[in-house]
Formats: structure tokens, C-alpha cells, sequence
């Protein structure tokens, strides 16, 4: 049987003391596998030192790999070329994108230490996959050293429309690198067709079904959405640490509506936004104020960036002057906190919510839209109101109130619309929804990219 191999930034297998249970579906799927077929997973330890050896470790049945990073790299790769570059040009944000000689060296310098190191360790029959838009140049790098085994690549994040991706100093030379791999995943049909278009337009190449041939080289393009681990998800939101945090929210909400925000504290969200169509409902229905309020989950993320920290600085800016104004002696309209909770505790928050707030400006999945519908009590669900720029806009449409993240009036009716919206339909809704997210889970999303990765080049 051959080994799975899975590199990416951040390492997330189990790790002693932590126990386990607080990982996201991504985590618990790859280490499922990794597990079951004895693999590795290569990364970043997180930590900053000159060392550049691997060090490895087995942990709950799982082995994991992890190199430190020098500062300069950290600066160039990851906050710089990953977070400062790629990823607002990927999501849509020219305004945002940095471009700096430095991060692109870094980020290829980074890449191919990574390959250099991880290469040897690869045998013979083993399947490669590389996650995320951080490790894009990796699979050319293990190409470079004779690795010929099957390698795949899936995006986490958008793939941009062919002209913002020209705005990218070099952007050919990026998708070149895709060319190592045998297999490219996207989260939907939309940035596939990007890439599509990209490699048609700038590229000369031709799209045949899902191979794409780029000079005399064909790999294979797929959408492959990611879910999560519904069945687990599903079970902790009915279970005793959930139920607890339920009550805490609805006791706190004393008859109120709770409308519920999680998301990292990242621009590419539309916290404000949200904030902003949110105040637009209070001030079009001052009748009805005071029977809801927002809490919004933001943890931090990425606090070397400049752009991350003065997001947070305008949120903060925002939920007070909107609790300034509308807050009485016994209601504030907005609750803003800035950390993580464990994932029973979010899924009892999720299931006491009405409404689940989930307006990204863009997103490649979005997994709060699946957790929030998999939380939902089954006879008394709530309303998601989701982004229609959400990679899961693809698969929720059916039962998700459908807006313009963009649109404070388009939020502020959706709102209105959740909060009158009889049972009925609340149940329709979501039984639209739970079916989808509950078949096309994450174990579903590896097994169809594994899958392709392992089948026979046509
Ligand atoms: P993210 O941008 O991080 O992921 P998302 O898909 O929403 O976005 O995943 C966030 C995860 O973090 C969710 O599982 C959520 O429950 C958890 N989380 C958020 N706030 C939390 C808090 N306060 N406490 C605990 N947990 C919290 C990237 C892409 C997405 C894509 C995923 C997976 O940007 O588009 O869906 O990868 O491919």
C-alpha cells in the first residue's frame, strides 16, 4: 500500500498535551489517513531558529516533520510573499498586495529548502500532496531532484481572475510550478474556470475535460470543495459541552434573537462590512432593536501584518461607536471578542443562533457556513445568511439566504427576512443545506482528491 505524504505551512498533526479533540475537520481527515497509511506530514514548526534540520516525531499514531524557519524567512515567505502578496491579490484585494523583490526570493528560497530537505524522505510508491498557497513551488522543487512520483496540489484559497493575476510580477513563472504537479484541486467550478481561462489566454494551452496541456505537459485539474467532519460536528453539537454554551448564549440573550459572526480576524471576511449592514438593520427597524444582538467571534490571526492589525483597529472603532449609539441599559448591540473556543463550545453558540452571519468578500470554502448548518437543532433550525463570493455559495445556495457582502441594505433585509422567516421554510432551508454538507463532508473531499491523485495518467 503506498504511503501518504501531506506538506504544508503548519504541521497539524496531534500533538502530546493538547489531546486532540479541539482540531478542525482538515486536521482530523489528513491525520486520519496519515494514520491508516503510515505517513508523514512536513512543515513549518512555527518556531524562528537557524536550524535547518527536520525533526521528526510520532504522536498518536501519526508522524510528523517540522523545520524552523530563519526570521528572514518568516518575513519573506510567509508574512511577506504568502500573506502580503498572494493572498490579497487571491482574494480580490490589488489595493492590498504588496510587491516586493525580496518576499517573491524568499518565498522561492523557502520552497526549496523544503523540497531539498522533504525529498529524500520520499519513497519510492508513496503519494505526495502539498497544501496551499504558501508551498506552490514545492512539487517543481521534488521534481528537480527525481522525485516521479504522483504529486498533487490543492488550493485553499480562491484562484484569482486571469487579470488580477497579471497584476503579479512573475505570475507566470507561479502557475508554471503548478505544471510539476499531476493533479490541482480548487474549492469550485468558479476558480477552476479561472485557471481554465489563465492557461488558455496567457499560457497558449488547452483545457480537454479536466486535463490541461501546457507544452507537450497534461496534468489534471479538478474541483474538489472541502467539508467538515459533519458526523462528528453533528454528534458535539447535541452533546453535553455544546448544550451548556447553547444555554449560556440563550440565557444571555433573555428573549432576544442571537445573530452569530465567526470568523478570523482577516480583511478578506467583511467584518465591517457586516457591521455595517448589521447597524443599517438597527436604524431601518427601530421597532426591533432591541429583540436582537450580534456576536461576533474574531480571533486575531497574522498580527505581523500591518493590514491585519488596523482591521482590528477599525473594528473595534466600529463596534463601539455603533454600541455607543444604539445601546440602552440593558442591551448592547454588538459583542465583539477576539479569541478561540474549543469546537463544542462554538457548536452550542452556532446552534443557539437564529441566524448564522457568514458575509465574506471573498472566501475559497468558508467551513463556519458548514459548521453553523451542522449545528442547527433539526426541528428548530436556524437561517444562514452567506456571501454569494463564498467558495460554499456553490453548494449552500439551495437553502442559504443568498447576499451582496458588499450591500449594507442587502444584509440589513436579509436580517429582516431570517427573523420573520416562519419554521416551515426554516426547515426546508436547512434540510437543503444539512444533505449537502453532511454528504460532501471532509472525509468525502479526500477520498475524491486521493483519488484522483491515485489514478492512472490518461
Ligand atoms: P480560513 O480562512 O481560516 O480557512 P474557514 O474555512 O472559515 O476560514 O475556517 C475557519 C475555521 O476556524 C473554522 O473551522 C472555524 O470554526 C475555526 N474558528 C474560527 N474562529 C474560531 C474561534 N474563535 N474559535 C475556534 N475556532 C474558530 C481557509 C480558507 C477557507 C477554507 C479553509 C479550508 O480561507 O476559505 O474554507 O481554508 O480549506
Amino acid at each position: 500500500m503506498s504511503r501518504l505524504i501531506v506538506i504544508s505551512n503548519r504541521v497539524q498533526a496531534p500533538q502530546p498535551g493538547t489531546g486532540g479533540g479541539a482540531q478542525g475537520g482538515l486536521a482530523v481527515a489528513l491525520n486520519a489517513a496519515l494514520a491508516e497509511e503510515d505517513g508523514i506530514w512536513f512543515g513549518w514548526s512555527g518556531d524562528t531558529s537557524d536550524n535547518r534540520e527536520l525533526r521528526f516525531q510520532t504522536y498518536g499514531g501519526v508522524t510528523s516533520a517540522v523545520m524552523d524557519l530563519s526570521e528572514q524567512d518568516v518575513e519573506e515567505y510567509y508574512d511577506g510573499y504568502a500573506n502580503r502578496t498572494l493572498w490579497p491579490l487571491f482574494h480580490y484585494r490589488l489595493d492590498l498586495t504588496e510587491f516586493e523583490r525580496d518576499f517573491q526570493g524568499g518565498y522561492e528560497r523557502v520552497n526549496r529548502v523544503f523540497g531539498e530537505r522533504i525529498g529524500p524522505h520520499i519513497e519510492p510508491d508513496d503519494l505526495v500532496w502539498v497544501h496551499d498557497y504558501h508551498m506552490i513551488p514545492l512539487g517543481w522543487v521534488l521534481r528537480q531532484q527525481g522525485i516521479t512520483n504522483r504529486i498533487g496540489f490543492f488550493l485553499h484559497i480562491p484562484w484569482p481572475p486571469r487579470r488580477l493575476l497579471t497584476a503579479l510580477p512573475d505570475h507566470r513563472r507561479l502557475v508554471e510550478a503548478l505544471f510539476a504537479y499531476d493533479v490541482v484541486g480548487f474549492q469550485n467550478e468558479e476558480w477552476l474556470d479561472s485557471f481554465f481561462n489563465y492557461v488558455k489566454e496567457e499560457m497558449d494551452g488547452t483545457v480537454d475535460g479536466n486535463n490541461v496541456t501546457v507544452g507537450g505537459r497534461t496534468i489534471c485539474a479538478i474541483s474538489c470543495p472541502i467539508g467538515i467532519e459533519a458526523k462528528d460536528f453533528i454528534a458535539g453539537a447535541a452533546g453535553p459541552v455544546a448544550r451548556a454554551a447553547q444555554l449560556n448564549q440563550l440565557e444571555s440573550a433573555v428573549g432576544r434573537s442571537l445573530i452569530v459572526g465567526v470568523d478570523r480576524l482577516d480583511y478578506s471576511k467583511g467584518l465591517p462590512e457586516r457591521f455595517a449592514g448589521y447597524e443599517r438593520f438597527l436604524q431601518n427597524h427601530p421597532d426591533r432593536r432591541a429583540l436582537v444582538y450580534l456576536l461576533q467571534i474574531a480571533p486575531p490571526s497574522r498580527t505581523a501584518v500591518q493590514t491585519y492589525r488596523d482591521i482590528r483597529n477599525n473594528l473595534e472603532q466600529m463596534s463601539g461607536r455603533i454600541n455607543g449609539a444604539y445601546a440602552d441599559t440593558d442591551w448592547v448591540p454588538i459583542r465583539y471578542v477576539n479569541k478561540g473556543y474549543p469546537r463544542e463550545v462554538l457548536a452550542g453558540i452556532y446552534r443557539a443562533a437564529r441566524i448564522g452571519l457568514v458575509t465574506p468578500l471573498r472566501d475559497g470554502m468558508n467551513l463556519v457556513a458548514k459548521e453553523y448548518v451542522a449545528a442547527q437543532d433539526p426541528r428548530d433550525p436556524g437561517v444562514l445568511i452567506l456571501s454569494r463570493f463564498a467558495g460554499a455559495a456553490q453548494q449552500l445556495s439551495v437553502g442559504a439566504l443568498m447576499i451582496n457582502p458588499y450591500s449594507a441594505e442587502d444584509i440589513a433585509d436579509g436580517i429582516d427576512k431570517a427573523l420573520r422567516m416562519p419554521r416551515a421554510e426554516r426547515i426546508d432551508r436547512w434540510q437543503a443545506m444539512i444533505e449537502n454538507v453532511v454528504e460532501e463532508d471532509v472525509i468525502w473531499w479526500r477520498k475524491r482528491f486521493i483519488d484522483a491523485l491515485s489514478a492512472e495518467t490518461q
